[in-house]
């Protein structure tokens, strides 16, 4: 390794959690909220008479009462909670051409929004408006658009099934099917793969299948950051001697070893529990390749068993009961050469031998997966390998196996089971013309990529945001923020102020919103929603803070607001239906079965299990089977023919939410203080005759230009770190100027934010003008190619995680 001192780029060397989380927390809860209040509501996240913590879709042990310790949903919970606002004084002083120029660590620092806001452009800044004439405008503006198509119904998966509900009825009795949302960024792959192969586009698995596994294959996903409870469950099976394997280009702290900030024994001896048995660092998109090498072993294990005269290795009863082409598979697996298993997944033959061997011998096997998996031109037949893998030995519909991807936003399963979705079933538009008697729009709308194009080229006029920050979470942001600022109306519902906001349309409003922690009353009173987690258990989820401003609405109750100045169709009681929202889950239940007794369910402790056909084997797939599903090739590589080309993979850090910023560290990768790094092997460094802390830039190679043209990433700090050669990562929002638009998975439309080609060079300098707008050493602020801001530097502060506070 290279000796030079890079400032903010040092080793970590302490286990995951442990006093490090610790203080991680005392400082979120300083920074953001009053003293005193903090300890007592955190004590009512995921309880059953408390709130869901909008962190991750986890799910939770209800039946402890014991408050499971969360580092990150701290963080989630205190930057909503927090005591900071952003009020109309705060807009009148700061046009937004200023606020551009701003991180979008600072605009949302700014704290909660108050009050309801409409762009003003004679003046460049925000000014008040009441709700009324707030809505007034919006149906203006979507009555004069000459089709519905024409406007785009955007959620972000916070949104409760309530909201999400009703959302989804605003847009389809106005017409249109166009639902853009968080869930094509993240797990579609998941939900078109899993129904072509076990007929259900959600996890397999409940949290009790973890008490009863032998082996867990964790894959492309960074649970110590992203789902800090998971966890607790993986520490759990490690000490019982559960195998956990992992796959991942970086070794990522949370998988190693990990310290129970509940165990007094571990915090007061600075002891770790080891989680995974056996790591894996494939190169970034090996996944295929080592799925597919796994298989082959798994194929000759079994003939080798047979021809010994043993049972095999294969369940040949499930597979004959439960499954079709097996063959195809076979036939697919040797045709598949070991050298381009190797050569792509950078793993050796007797390693993937040895993964083979521990799967093999497991009773029971649980794969999870996140978007190392899904976030790749083959994010969907990524998700079909594993479902693959685990049919070959029964592995799904039994106690203590199956498949469990890890969900993204806290509710985004539950708004995609209440209709959030672009290519809606046509039972579900029956059902509901059936209750609301209206005939919904049956062709297809948008997806994401879909819903920019449709902006971006003028066929879209008006977006309506549930949540979320689109624009700046899209690939391509240049050509994103340029379709927002073509439209007539653009609408935004939110809690916080961030950069999807600062792009003007003619019409532009931002609506704020009440939180999942904040009480939620209406005029039959306190209101509870409900959300759904990535276990598909449903519960319900009721806020206690008072809210951060007396101006704030609810989210079902701004989405009725809009459907009342939009429609006439007196018919629908949006008025009703926010005075008591178990009233909206009546329509839930009448409209989707699967969701009966719902207001009585929901009080159980805990909630309910929304049925899952294939836990039960039962396969709702055209020949009511489960299938395997060969996929030819072991990547589909986007570098083409540049040998010199890299791949890099956009990530989160340990503080940040998605494009909310906590703060600019990055603990357990070693990073402090900033954002503007890359990783890279240290050879491939020494190829291009860079060191580590040299000031790189990263090019996208021209296979993936598109509608943006050449992108350019300028300027970033190169770190010698541990990962396969060939591959590189660096954070996601910041480099999504990478990443074409029209780089995608073309099965589920997930853009390939996991593998993007790229060269690597010394930095030539030329971004550092205001033109190319990337400004990376001049002064606090920093901006990408778009001319967006992207990071301001911290005090660069050492943390080694190991010491009390
Ligand atoms: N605190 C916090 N919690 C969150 C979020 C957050 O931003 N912050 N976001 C929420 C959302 S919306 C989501 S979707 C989830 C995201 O949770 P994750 O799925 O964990 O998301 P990422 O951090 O993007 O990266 C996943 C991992 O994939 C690995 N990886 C990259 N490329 C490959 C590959 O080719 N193969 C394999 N096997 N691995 C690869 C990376 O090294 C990284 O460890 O978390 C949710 N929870
Ligand atoms: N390069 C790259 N890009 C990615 C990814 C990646 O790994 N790499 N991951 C993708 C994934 S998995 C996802 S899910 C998307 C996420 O994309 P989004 O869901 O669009 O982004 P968020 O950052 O979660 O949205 C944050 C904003 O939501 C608002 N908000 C917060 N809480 C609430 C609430 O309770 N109600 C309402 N109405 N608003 C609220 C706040 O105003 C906040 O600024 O990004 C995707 N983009
Ligand atoms: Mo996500």
């Amino acid at each position: 390794m290279s000796k030079r001192e890079v400032p903010g780029v040092g080793p970590y060397g302490g286990p995951a959690g442990g006093w490090g989380a610790l203080q991680a927390v005392a400082r979120a809860l300083r920074q953001q909220m009053g003293v005193g209040r903090e300890a007592k509501m955190l004590l009512k996240v995921n309880q059953p008479a408390g709130f869901d913590c909008p962190g991750c879709a986890w799910p939770d042990p209800h039946s402890t009462s014991s408050f499971e310790f969360c580092e990150n949903g701290a963080k989630a919970v205190s930057w909503e909670a927090t005591s900071k606002r952003t009020t109309p004084g705060f807009f009148a002083r700061h046009p937004v051409s200023e606020l551009w120029t701003w991180t979008d660590f600072a605009l949302e620092d700014e704290g909660r929004l108050t009050h309801p806001m409409r762009y003003d452009a004679a003046t460049d800044r925000y000014v008040p408006i009441e709700w009324d004439e707030a809505f007034a405008r919006i149906g203006a503006a979507l009555r004069a658009l000459p089709d519905a198509n024409m406007a785009e119904f955007h959620t972000s998966g916070r949104a409760s099934n309530e909201a999400a509900f009703l959302f989804q009825l605003l847009a389809r009795r106005f017409g249109t099917n166009n639902f853009p949302d968080c869930s094509n960024m993240c797990h579609e792959p998941t939900s078109v793969g899993l129904p072509e192969s076990i007929g259900v586009g959600k996890g397999t698995v409940t949290l009790a299948d973890f008490d009863h596994c032998d082996a867990i294959f964790s894959i492309g996903h960074n649970p110590g950051t992203n789902h800090p409870r998971m966890l607790a469950t993986l520490r759990e099976a490690a000490r019982r001697g559960a195998k956990i394997v992992v796959l991942n280009p970086l070794r990522e702290r949370g998988l190693e070893r990990f310290t129970s900030p509940q165990d007094p024994v571990e915090m007061a001896t600075g002891r770790s529990t080891p989680i995974a048995t056996d790591y894996v660092q494939l190169k970034i998109g090996g996944d295929v390749a080592v799925l597919k090498g796994m298989m082959k072993t798994l194929l000759a294990m079994d003939d080798e068993s047979r021809q010994a005269g043993g049972e095999g290795v294969l369940d040949r009863a499930f597979i004959d009961a439960n499954t079709t082409g097996f063959d195809e598979l076979v036939q697919d697996l040797k045709a598949t050469p070991w050298d381009d298993i190797v050569s792509t997944s950078g793993v050796a033959r007797e390693e993937i031998d040895k993964l083979a061997r521990i799967y093999a011998q497991a009773r029971a096997v649980i794969v999870c997966y996140g978007m190392g998996i899904t976030q790749h031109r083959s994010g969907t037949a990524n998700v079909q390998q594993l479902v693959n893998l685990l049919l070959l030995r029964g592995n799904i519909g039994r106690d203590g196996a199956g498949i469990c991807p890890l969900r993204g936003h806290s509710n985004v399963q539950g708004d995609r089971t209440v209709g959030i979705t672009e290519v809606p079933p046509p039972a579900f538009l029956d059902s509901l013309k059936r209750v609301f008697g209206f005939e919904p729009p049956r062709e297809h709308g948008h997806g994401a990529i879909a819903a920019i194009e449709a902006m971006h080229e003028g066929r879209a006029k008006a977006l309506i945001c549930l949540g979320g920050n689109l624009p700046v979470a899209m690939s391509d942001p240049g050509v994103c923020f340029d379709a927002i600022r073509k439209l007539d109306l653009a609408v935004h519902i939110a809690t916080k102020l961030n950069r999807s906001h600062l792009l003007a349309a003619k019409e532009t409003l931002l609506l704020p919103c009440l939180g999942r922690t904040e009480l939620d009353t209406q005029k039959s009173g306190t209101q509870s929603v409900t959300v759904e987690d990535s276990m598909s258990m449903v519960h319900a989820s009721q806020g206690s803070l008072q809210p951060a401003s007396e101006l704030l609405r609810s989210e079902p109750a701004i989405v009725a607001g809009i459907a009342k100045a939009t429609l006439d169709d007196p018919t629908l009681d949006w008025d009703g239906w926010v005075a008591d929202y178990s009233r909206i889950r009546d329509l839930i239940e009448a409209v989707f079965p699967q969701f009966e007794r719902y207001n009585e369910r929901i009080r159980e402790p805990g909630g309910f299990r929304l049925y899952n056909a294939a836990s039960a084997r039962r396969w709702d797939t055209p020949e009511g089977r489960a299938r395997f599903i060969a996929h030819k090739g072991v990547m589909e590589d986007p570098r083409a023919d540049r040998s010199d080309a890299l791949l890099l993979a956009t990530i989160r850090s340990h503080d940040q939410y998605n494009t909310t910023i906590y703060s600019f560290n990055d603990r357990y990768r070693g990073i402090t203080g900033r954002r503007d790094v890359v990783f890279v092997n240290e050879e491939d460094l020494d190829a291009r005759g860079l060191q580590h802390g040299d000031l790189v830039d990263l090019e996208a190679i021209e296979t993936t230009v598109s509608v943006g043209g050449s992108r350019r990433l300028c300027g970033l700090t190169a770190v010698a770190y541990d990962i396969p050669r060939g591959s590189l990562a660096a954070y996601y929002p910041e480099a999504n100027g990478l990443v074409s638009l029209h780089d995608f998975d073309v099965r589920s439309g997930t853009p390939s934010y996991k593998s993007v080609p790229v060269l690597l060079s010394l930095s030539t300098g030329d971004c550092l003008t205001e033109s190319s707008a990337s400004r990376w050493q001049d002064g606090d602020v920093r901006h990408d190619q778009t001319g967006a801001a992207i990071a301001t530097a911290e005090p660069h502060r050492p943390n080694d995680g190991s010491t009390p506070m």
